[in-house]
């Protein structure tokens, strides 16, 4: 991509990040987008499932699409810039997936995220890694950043640390240590003791580095714009000695700080593994101590502590300005980063009235909850369908009278045979090759004021009526004038005379069970008046319910007056019918299915099809 060998991430670097990380590709994006970079440095996503796909982010305030590949080989087809892989792939899969991006000579750095990786496929992967020039960072690495430029995924830690590290901009100090928590501890101290990092890579902690000390601080030592060295090294291994020898040979002359972490494991009587694999003193010169004084020999800058760090940095940094090697740029404003609405909003920076208002189940806890009673409680309790109906319906437990009359009204809707409106829209829908729930739905949709959905106008009307004060006959012929059927009454074939045993049964519930029956009473003075009429005009199944449904509602000393009606007025009661004859409904379309019921077609001599008076076609408009 033009860049020197030494210099694999600049301000154009463009990269694929291999698996689904999308906080840590926002991340990314992010950071571009506080460097003031053009385009973002992700290029595109590799997952090899769940197919060829895009994801959206956020670049600032605006949003941007990224495309998801399923293959290397595609993205790097379409992306011949991107010549950097972020590879999140697991432990188990990330030696695959990197002789994969191997074998695609545009790739020119990894960066291998995964911790666990036996150290057979680590050694694998750097030995090839190296036969084709690739740089390889990790493997159990977050990576590494080169301020203004480029980011390697998590690497650098939150937004708000990004920017009071003032890693935004690059300074001119290139360190290279194996911690990444550590990594953002140096970030902190140059941008506090010096103009800040210039680029920092973080080798990661396992026996075999993709790429060691070493080779970042040739790279540092080559870049021109990088004026200061840091090594932060560690307990375990020989890698500071490389750089020692690089040193004592003048490989590496500018100047470089350094320190190695865990000289308190002289406190420890036996040996103690830090953290990372490859932390542990297998000999006196992998100790901490030893290699320090081996740095300090050779002319590196090791200050005496840890705690000195900072103050040898300020003192470096502060002569190479003094004799110009370094010129200070003037700081730019910091960039505002639009903050993460979830971020803010734990913050408690900010408010948003929710769009949904919910009260009668929770899911968002340990357990589920009805109503505020727990699951579990549900069957300790065994309230049965009638009381989880009343919590989730009515937010209240009814007393079992109730819930027990709530389970008798879906037992006695749940099917009243082949015949009836809904059930043959369910078994010709079933029949035409639908699927259960298209079947169940179009039976459903059935449901009318004239079939299974009149309880609520039931309800409305023969209270209404007994509420204002007219007689039953009143109330009769009054709809009757006002050309009304009255809800509730009348049946296809049940009658005085064939009597629908379903509503004896409700009648013989109610009058032995609820503490009052007024309405049901009052309905069963209306009935005798129509059915003086018409044997037919009897008080229905529906009808029945709802009057029943009333004198539960508003005697039953569970809901108020206004409770009462406004549950009526919502359409409550016919959720009844809607819910019992579900049962039936998905019966009828079990066993078309059993019967394997081919496709139904009305048979025609039984469609009366009169086109008479039109044989001779209408004439829409004006003919000319
Ligand atoms: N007349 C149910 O009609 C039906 C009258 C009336 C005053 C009335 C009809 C009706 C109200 C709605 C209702 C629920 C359409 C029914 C159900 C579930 C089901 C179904 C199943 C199951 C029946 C003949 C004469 C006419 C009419 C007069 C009729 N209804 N007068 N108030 N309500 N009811 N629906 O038998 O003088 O001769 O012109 O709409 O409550 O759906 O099993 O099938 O479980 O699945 O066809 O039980 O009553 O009677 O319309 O020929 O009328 O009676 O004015 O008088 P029919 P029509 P006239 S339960």
């Amino acid at each position: 991509q033009g860049r020197p060998s030494y210099r694999p991430f600049d301000d154009r670097t463009r990269a694929f990040v291999y698996g689904l990380q999308p906080r840590a590709i926002q991340g990314m994006l992010d950071f571009d987008y506080s460097c003031g970079r053009e385009t973002p440095s992700v290029a595109a996503m590799i997952y090899p499932f769940g197919g060829h796909h895009i994801q959206k982010f956020y670049w600032g305030t605006k949003e941007t699409l990224l495309p998801v590949y399923t293959s290397v080989e595609e993205a790097a087809k379409k992306h011949p810039d991107a010549d950097v892989v972020v590879n999140f792939a697991s432990s188990r899969s990330v030696y695959s997936s990197t002789l994969e991006i191997l074998s695609f000579p545009q790739i020119k750095s990894i960066a291998l995220i995964a911790e666990g990786v036996p150290e057979r496929h680590a050694r694998e992967i750097l030995h090839l890694a190296k036969s084709k020039g690739v740089l390889i960072i990790g493997p159990a690495t977050v990576g590494g950043i080169k301020p203004g430029c480029f980011r390697i995924g998590n690497s650098g830690g939150m937004m708000d640390n990004i920017i009071a590290s003032k890693l935004y901009r690059p300074g001119s100090v290139g360190y290279v240590s194996k911690s990444g928590g550590m990594s953002n501890e140096l970030n902190n101290i140059l941008s506090l003791f010096t103009n800040g990092t210039y680029e920092g890579i973080a080798i990661g902690g396992d026996r075999y580095p993709g790429s060691t000390f070493i080779d970042h601080l040739l790279r540092y030592e080559q870049d021109p714009e990088c004026k200061m060295l840091v090594l932060l090294g560690e307990v375990g291994g020989i890698e500071e000695y490389r750089v020692i020898d690089a040193v004592k040979k003048g490989i590496i002359r500018k100047p470089i700080v350094a320190w190695a972490i865990g000289t308190c494991a002289k406190m420890f009587t036996t040996e103690v593994q830090f953290g990372h694999a490859g932390s542990m003193a297998n000999s006196d010169m992998e100790t901490a101590d030893a290699k320090n004084a081996a740095m300090r020999a050779a002319g590196f800058i090791v200050p005496d502590t840890f705690e000195d760090l900072p103050q040898v940095l300020k003192e470096t940094y502060e002569r190479l300005v003094s004799n110009g090697t370094i010129v200070p740029k003037s700081e730019r404003e910091p960039p505002v980063i639009p903050m993460d609405y979830k971020w803010a909003q734990e913050l408690g920076l900010i408010r948003k009235p929710a769009a949904f208002i919910s009260t009668i189940s929770d899911e968002r806890g340990q357990e589920l909850l009805y109503a505020g009673m727990r699951i579990s409680e549900v069957f300790k309790d065994d309230i049965g369908i009638g009381g989880v109906v009343s919590l989730l319906w009515f937010k209240r437990r009814l007393p079992p009278w109730a819930t027990k009359f709530i389970e008798m009204v879906l037992m006695l809707t749940a099917d009243h045979g082949p015949a009836v409106s809904g059930a043959m829209n369910t078994i010709v829908a079933t029949r035409a090759g639908k699927d259960l729930i298209s079947s169940l739905a179009s039976g459903l949709l059935t449901i009318g004021s004239r079939f299974g959905g009149a309880l609520d106008e039931a309800a409305a009307m023969f209270s209404g009526a007994r509420d204002t004060g007219l007689t039953p006959r009143e109330f009769v012929d009054q709809s009757r004038k006002q050309n009304k059927l009255i809800s509730g009454i009348g049946h296809k074939i049940k009658s005085v005379n064939n009597p629908d045993l379903r509503v004896e049964l409700v009648k013989e519930y109610v009058r032995k069970n609820f503490p009052s029956h007024s309405l049901l009473d009052y309905a069963l003075a209306v009935e005798k008046v129509t059915t003086s009429k018409k044997d037919t005009l009897i008080l229905n199944v529906d009808g029945c319910i709802a009057v029943c449904f009333v004198d539960l509602l508003r005697d039953s000393g569970a809901f108020t007056p206004e409770e009462a009606d406004e549950y009526i007025k919502i359409g409550t009661l016919n959720g009844l019918f809607v819910l019992g004859r579900s049962i039936g409904f998905i019966g009828h379309h079990l066993d078309q299915k059993r019967l394997r019921a081919p496709l139904y077609r009305h048979p025609a001599d039984d469609i009366f099809i009169n086109m008479a008076d039109l044989s001779q076609p209408r004439v829409l408009g004006k003919m000319q």
